[in-house]
């Protein structure tokens, strides 16, 4: 059995861009995890802590048969594939940061998994990348992504070309 998932991405250290898209590569070559769709890079500014430099951000629907946790274990192995440093600051810079966003229709709440992610509807450099795969969806408890994108500031957010 396979299920839809979707994965946000972002990073503001070093060649973001390149980064993101070998993530994508590698989540591609796990197996259990086909990418489906990706995103556009967007130029989001840096939200939490603000003084740091702006992020790329970036999502991606992928098919998998790995069950959540499984899932969340080859994004964490990803992050720190591509050098990600955990210096414990919350929101601060980062190489790479992967969030998975939805499981499916399911809502997971435990020691090591919030899904859906609960900070989607504040997040323009979420919602934004997701509103070009997934503007229909509905994130459990939350609504639909492109109702969602209505309701937040996207003035300072950039598509990269
Ligand atoms: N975890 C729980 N639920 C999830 C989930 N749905 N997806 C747990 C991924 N991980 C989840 O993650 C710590 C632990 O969260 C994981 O080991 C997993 O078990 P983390 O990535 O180290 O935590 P964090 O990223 O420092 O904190 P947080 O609150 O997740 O930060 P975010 O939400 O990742 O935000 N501004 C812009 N413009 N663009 C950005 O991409 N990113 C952040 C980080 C801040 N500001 C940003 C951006
Ligand atoms: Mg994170």
């Amino acid at each position: 059995m396979s299920v839809a998932a979707l994965i946000g991405l972002g990073g503001n250290l070093g060649d973001v861009r390149v980064r993101l898209e070998a993530a994508i590569d590698a989540l591609g070559a796990v197996p259990g995890i086909a990418v489906t769709a990706r995103s556009r890079f967007y130029r989001t500014p840096p939200w939490g802590n603000v003084d740091q430099p702006d992020f790329v951000n970036a999502a991606i629907a992928v098919d998998t048969s790995l069950d959540a946790h499984a899932l969340l274990d080859a994004m964490l192995s990803i992050e720190r594939a591509f050098g990600r440093v955990r210096d414990g600051e919350r929101w601060g810079p980062r190489t790479l940061d992967l969030d998975l966003l939805a499981y499916g229709a399911a809502v997971i709440r435990d020691e090591r998994l919030d899904v859906p992610h609960p900070r989607i509807p504040e997040r323009a450099f979420v919602l934004l990348p997701l509103a070009d795969i997934a503007a229909q969806a509905t994130l459990p408890g939350m609504g639909r992504v492109a109702d969602l994108l209505a309701r937040v500031n996207v003035a300072e957010c950039r598509v990269l070309d």
